[in-house]
């Protein structure tokens, strides 16, 4: 049994906004008084995580001048070589600021889609010059309370020209720099554009440069859109296409409550780490995520470490899992294939399809077969109870 120790490899990696949410809530004001960037980075190195990530506006304020930016920038990055963190992903508020109250690269408004342009070649250009390979886009802001007001389908256009021009941006630049899109259904808009993962790759697959781009799905966020996270998941990393992820939890059918990893859905995390781990996944484990209102700042140590932590553990599940002889041997027989279809299936051709329209199959014994499901379910259940 490992102590759960957090180590590079496993690159776990918050945002600034994570561990320095202060719990502001719809209801409520802050009920921890707000730490400086550096102090972040002090608290994250004490919990054993390996990166932090940040908007452009959670380091640099918005209205900073170029002599207050760059002392900022010098003394985030003396705190990040103090402390050995490394900054893997950034990423640009157009959510916070009133002038994207309707949206950023889908505004209505060309003054407000050129500035939200502006606001992310700014912003690349800070997360590269800390380091940054991976830039996340999400967009908190892109949706519509009413449809009367915009179109979808310029919505989508308008996305994929601002993707296209930042990718570009980044050609031209020569910087070493992938994007990943974020989705989410809802929340603060009623509803936001490309809702979930999927509608990103299949947006992605339309871009000049889709090698560039791929997708950084989060739990809540496909949760609250009622989906099944680890299939969503897995289709990206199918496609090549999970540059990042955003771990967390949070109850279906609640409003956005971005809980500490493996606080609500256990068994869907344990799936989600045994996929990303089973297939040598190695980026970021992100944790997007912030520590209950109820907590000072002690707390918010107890929430990320718990992060850490329950990835950890679930990750030895998921090793036991691959080593148990029972459940091995339910999975062998499950899969089992005495090789008398092998003819039929694979690559098409007219021989093969002829011969499988003669062939003939004999439903009824086939159908009868038991699967061993709920034996396996419980298997598993009883391992992550931890008395197997
Ligand atoms: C949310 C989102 C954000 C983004 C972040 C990085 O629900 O608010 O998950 O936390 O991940 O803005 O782009
Ligand atoms: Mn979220
Ligand atoms: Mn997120």
């Amino acid at each position: 049994m490992s102590d759960y120790i957090p180590k590079p490899e496993h690159k776990f990696t918050f945002g600034l906004w994570t561990v320095g949410n202060t719990g502001r809530d719809p209801f409520g004001s802050p009920v921890r008084e707000a730490k400086s960037p550096v102090e972040l980075v002090h608290l994250l190195a004490e919990v054993g995580a390996y990166g932090v990530n940040f908007h452009d506006d959670d380091l640099i304020p918005v209205d900073a001048t170029p002599s207050e930016r760059d002392r900022i920038v010098r003394q985030f990055k003396a705190a990040l070589t103090e402390t050995g963190l490394c900054v893997p992903m950034a990423t640009t508020n157009l959510f916070g600021d009133p002038i994207f109250k309707d949206g950023a690269f889908t505004s209505n408004d060309p003054k407000v889609r050129a500035y939200a342009l502006q606001k992310t070649m700014n912003a690349i250009d800070l997360g590269v010059e800390l380091g940054a390979k991976v830039y996340v886009f999400w967009g908190g802001r892109e949706g519509t309370e009413t449809d009367a007001s915009k179109n979808p389908i310029s919505a989508i256009i308008r996305t994929r020209e601002a993707m296209n021009f930042l990718c570009d941006y980044v050609l031209d630049r020569k910087y070493d720099l992938k994007f990943a899109l974020e989705a989410k259904p809802n929340e603060p808009r009623s509803d936001i554009y490309n809702a979930t993962a999927g509608h990103m790759l299949a947006l992605i697959a339309t871009l000049d440069h889709p090698e560039m781009v791929g997708v950084n799905p989060e739990v809540a966020h496909e949760h609250m859109a009622g989906l099944n996270f680890t299939h969503g998941v897995a289709q990206a990393l199918e496609a090549g296409k999970l540059f990042h992820i955003d771990l967390n939890d949070q109850a279906f059918g609640r409003y956005d409550q971005d809980f500490r990893f493996g606080a609500v859905n256990l068994k869907s995390a344990f799936f989600l780490v045994k996929l990303l781990e089973d297939n040598g996944y190695n980026g970021s484990r992100h944790f997007d995520a912030h520590a209950y209102r109820t907590e000072d700042y002690e707390g918010v140590k107890d929430f990320a470490r718990g992060c850490i932590r329950t990835y950890l553990i679930l990750k030895e599940k998921a090793a036991r899992f691959n080593a148990d002889k029972e459940i091995q041997a339910l999975l062998a027989e499950i899969n089992a294939d005495d090789g008398s279809m092998a003819s039929f299936c694979g690559t098409y051709t007219s021989t093969k399809a002829a011969a499988l329209k003669a062939q003939s199959f004999d439903r009824q014994a086939i159908s009868q077969r038991g699967l061993g499901y709920e034996r396996l379910d419980q298997l598993t259940i009883e391992l992550l109870l931890g008395i197997r």
